[in-house]
């Protein structure tokens, strides 16, 4: 997901090439301003966390780019696309180390596991909003 400061700064189309680049296939995508319900179930994890109420108050503030994304690894492969949480620690090369800062102004999110994908995915996307189609050269991307 592209987030609301991502979406504001004008990086939609940066961060959506960096994952067609690799060769990773977008199967699901829509512009949505969360609302605080949806934001407080996405990051239910962190409802303790000191920094709940201004990652809420964040993630609601403008709109954010959902995006499902398939490809052999996808999980693994797009967190180190995005690098690290704290972008200042994130290598040159990443996404958040590329361009951004502070932690809380990130650009981006990507689900940490298989199991955090299929929870945010049900939470953003209905079974008909996610697509089946083959990209050109994709012969060219996989051994088999
Ligand atoms: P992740 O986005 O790399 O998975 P998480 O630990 O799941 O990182 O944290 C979710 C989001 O909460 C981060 O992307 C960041 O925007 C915000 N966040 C995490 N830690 C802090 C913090 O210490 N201060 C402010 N915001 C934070
Ligand atoms: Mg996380």
């Amino acid at each position: 997901m592209i987030k609301p400061d991502g979406v504001s700064r004008g990086l939609i189309g940066k961060v959506i090439s960096r994952i067609e680049d690799k060769g990773l296939k977008i199967v699901g995508m829509k512009m949505i301003k969360l609302d605080e319900n949806l934001a407080k179930k996405h990051y239910a994890e962190h409802k303790d966390k000191p920094f709940f109420e201004s990652l809420i108050s964040f993630i609601t503030s403008a709109p954010s780019v959902a995006m499902a994304i398939e490809g052999k690894d996808a999980v693994r492969i797009l967190r180190s696309i995005i690098g690290n949480t704290d972008p200042k620690e994130s290598p040159i090369g990443t996404i958040r180390g590329d361009f951004g800062i502070d932690v809380g102004k990130n650009i981006v999110h990507a689900s940490d596991s298989i199991e955090s994908a299929k929870r945010e995915l049900e939470l953003f996307f209905s079974e008909e909003e996610l697509v089946k189609y083959k990209r050109a050269g994709e012969e060219w991307i996989y051994e088999s």
